[in-house]
């Protein structure tokens, strides 16, 4: 372990006189696991919260993490991975920002006997034994979840045409891909709704904004709804909703994916008519399954949380506090 040590310290050294970008962050315990954790990114709350989940974590299960940033660069991604595997960490743990182009690094982290644990996100392979687990939401559900929620709505309003637009969330990633299919799956057999739109807004705040700028330019009070990928994307496209003069969560129906504090408390100010949880608090579940797999034992394929939809027909006074 010693040894190890002085490779990390030398290895944050280099990184910090060679200027490179991403952050190595090196949580140190007495424990003998290390696990090599990176992170796609900073872009939403709901991402800082699962950064603060892995940290915490790991303190609590007593196990030294070596994290690094790739700040949404799916490079620096596959770069932390090789120098972690450089490191011969114990466990890699990642969340792969986009679905395709990991086989090669991952290969050589089997190569090098390093399990991997898919953290938030799913990959596209076909030699599955490229990762030894996946924790994170069933993002299928997710979608399936907002159109029920929307069939509902329709019915209370005895609406029999509802014209929807869809910001989504970065492409090729999972949750943009099963959230877009759950919802259609139902939407798009349903004659009461016609899909106007889809369009990216990389789950950024800045870019939900613009996106609904756009297509209230181009549909003006046609819409009746929106379904957004994120909560970021549907904070900023509310402020583009109330600066165009319509009342979001009233002349707009607003369905949201993830549970951030912020769009929970704009559901009692009748901003927002549905959030879809998605909870970011995934560090236990990925720890414990780091510890496991270093006692050699098994651990499930696929660990999945529980997870809730928060609406204009709940009373959400007595809602513990969402904690991102
Ligand atoms: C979902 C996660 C998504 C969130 C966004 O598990 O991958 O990425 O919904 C985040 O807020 O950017």
């Amino acid at each position: 372990m010693k040894n190890r040590k002085l490779i990390a310290y030398l290895m944050i050294a280099l990184c910090i006189f060679s200027g490179c970008s991403s952050k190595t962050v090196v949580e140190e315990t007495s424990s003998n696991l290390l696990l090599g954790f990176s992170q796609l990114g900073s872009e939403s709350s709901w991402r800082i919260g699962n950064t603060a989940s892995m940290e915490s974590a790991a303190k609590r299960h007593n196990i030294s993490l070596m994290m690094e940033n790739a700040y949404q660069k799916q490079e620096k991604q596959i770069d932390s991975i090789r120098s972690f595997i450089a490191y011969q960490v114990d466990v890699i743990a990642f969340c792969p920002i986009v679905e395709d182009g990991w086989d090669n690094v991952l290969t050589e982290a089997k190569n090098a006997g390093i399990p991997v644990i898919l953290v938030d996100r799913l990959i596209n392979t076909s030699d599955e034994s490229l990762y030894t687990a996946y924790v994170g939401a069933d993002f299928y559900q997710e979608g399936v979840s907002a159109a029920d929620f929307l069939v509902r709505k329709a019915k209370d309003l005895g609406k029999e045409h509802l014209l929807i637009v869809e910001i989504a969330g970065t492409v090729d990633a999972t949750p943009t891909l099963q959230r877009y299919d759950g919802f259609h799956d139902i939407i798009d057999n349903d004659d009461t709704f016609q899909m106007l739109e889809t369009i990216s807004g990389d789950f950024l705040r800045s870019k939900g904004e613009e996106c609904m700028k756009y297509l209230l330019n181009k549909y003006g009070d046609d819409i009746d709804v929106m379904y957004s990928h994120n909560d970021s994307m549907t904070l900023g496209a509310i402020d583009a909703i109330e600066a165009w003069g319509a009342k979001p969560g009233k002349d707009i129906i607003i369905i949201t994916v993830d549970g951030e504090q912020a769009t929970v408390d704009l559901i009692s100010e009748g901003k927002i008519n549905c959030v879809i949880e998605c909870t970011p608090m995934l560090g236990d579940i990925v720890m414990e399954h780091a510890k496991k797999l270093m006692a050699g034992e098994e651990v499930p394929r696929i660990t999945s949380p529980q997870e809730e939809t928060f609406s204009e027909y709940d009373d959400l006074r007595q809602l513990p506090p969402r904690g991102y």
